[in-house]
């Protein structure tokens, strides 16, 4: 199973232990391609080229076969990814923290493409990836 994970970088930043912790238990169902987008969250992230970072990024997404996205804090780029993932036919999961800062957007929440469930603990974000992940793709 190819996975794409998103979350946010520029965009506020996803919270790094979540982003690790999420990851973590991505990489237990497949081979998750994003794997390096929580090395540095909410740090320093001018390591590659934007273009670089961009066309790779997309190439993955295209690859993959499914997608998860942590959506609590906005993000440009993953807005931008889920409408590409959406596009390409693919399933794509968004996890959505109760009590964060930031309501979901409507784009986000009111697409009935998208499978989008909400978390307050981290196990129950866990719970709502492995159901995701049963349903044939
Ligand atoms: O607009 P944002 O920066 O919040 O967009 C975040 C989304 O865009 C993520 O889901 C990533 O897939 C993608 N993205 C944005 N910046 C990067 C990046 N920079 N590396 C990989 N994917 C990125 C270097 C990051 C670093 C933490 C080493």
């Amino acid at each position: 199973m190819k996975i794409y994970f998103a979350a946010s970088i520029r965009g506020g930043g996803i919270d790094p232990e979540t982003c690790r912790e999420m990851m973590r238990h991505l990489k237990g169902h497949g081979t998750v391609f994003t794997e390096h987008i929580c090395e540095e969250a909410g740090g320093r992230d001018d390591r590659d080229p934007d273009a670089e970072i961009y066309e790779r990024d997309i190439r993955w997404l295209r690859e993959a076969d499914l997608m998860v996205a942590e959506v609590s804090t906005p993000s440009l780029g993953v807005g931008y990814e889920i409408g590409k993932a959406e596009e390409w036919g693919k399933r794509i999961l968004c996890l959505y923290r109760r009590g964060s800062p930031w309501r979901l957007s409507a784009m986000i929440g009111g697409n009935r493409s998208l499978v989008v469930r909400e978390y307050r603990e981290l196990q129950e974000a866990f719970a709502h990836i492995d159901e995701f992940l049963k349903s044939p793709l």
